[in-house]
């Protein structure tokens, strides 16, 4: 098991149809930790440096004007392997492959407006939570559940 930090944005489209108290309620009944979160509007700086990984792509213009279009909601998530569990409940990045029960299979089925980002690994992680948090924006601290969720720092 390995302790990680995590960004999500939920997306513009997600903010927009009203579902980012769903959004947000999913990734707090894991029992992962909510441990920093702004509203922002991205600007195209920010969303090029962001999505740095997909300059080359065809679609790479789309979904810098798509993520600073409208505000998004910036997260950090703390816990027991939070990038994968992150991951496994946003679903595929295309919606249509997305089962029911994941964010993307229930509420999306448009490829560009897939609701959710999640970072893919640890050092995407790092890189991410950097361009979007200060240190002291983000908070450790306990919550009295936290042995019952299996939420526990590694020694
Ligand atoms: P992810 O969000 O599941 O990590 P990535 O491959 O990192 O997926 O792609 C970033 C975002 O770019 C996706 O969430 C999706 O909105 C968009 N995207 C990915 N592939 C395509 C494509 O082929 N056409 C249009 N948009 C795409
Ligand atoms: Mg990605």
């Amino acid at each position: 098991m390995s302790f990680e930090t995590t960004l999500v944005l939920i997306k513009p489209d997600a903010i927009q149809r009203n579902l980012s108290g769903k959004i947000i309620n999913r990734i707090e009944n894991t029992g992962l930790k909510i441990v920093g979160l702004k509203m922002i509007k991205i600007d195209k700086k920010l969303a090029k440096k962001h999505y740095q990984e997909h300059q080359e792509k065809p679609f790479f213009e789309n979904l810098v004007d798509f993520i600073s279009s409208s505000p998004v909601l910036a997260i950090a998530i703390s816990g027991p392997n939070s990038i994968q569990k992150i991951r496994t409940l946003m679903g595929q990045t295309n919606p249509l492959d997305s089962p029911p029960g994941t964010i993307r299979g229930d509420y999306g089925i448009d490829l560009e407006r897939n609701l959710i980002h999640g970072s893919a690994n640890d050092s995407d992680a790092l890189r991410e939570l950097e361009l979007f948090f200060d240190k002291k924006e983000i908070q450790n601290f306990k919550k009295s559940i936290d042995e019952w969720t299996g939420w526990t720092t590694e020694a």
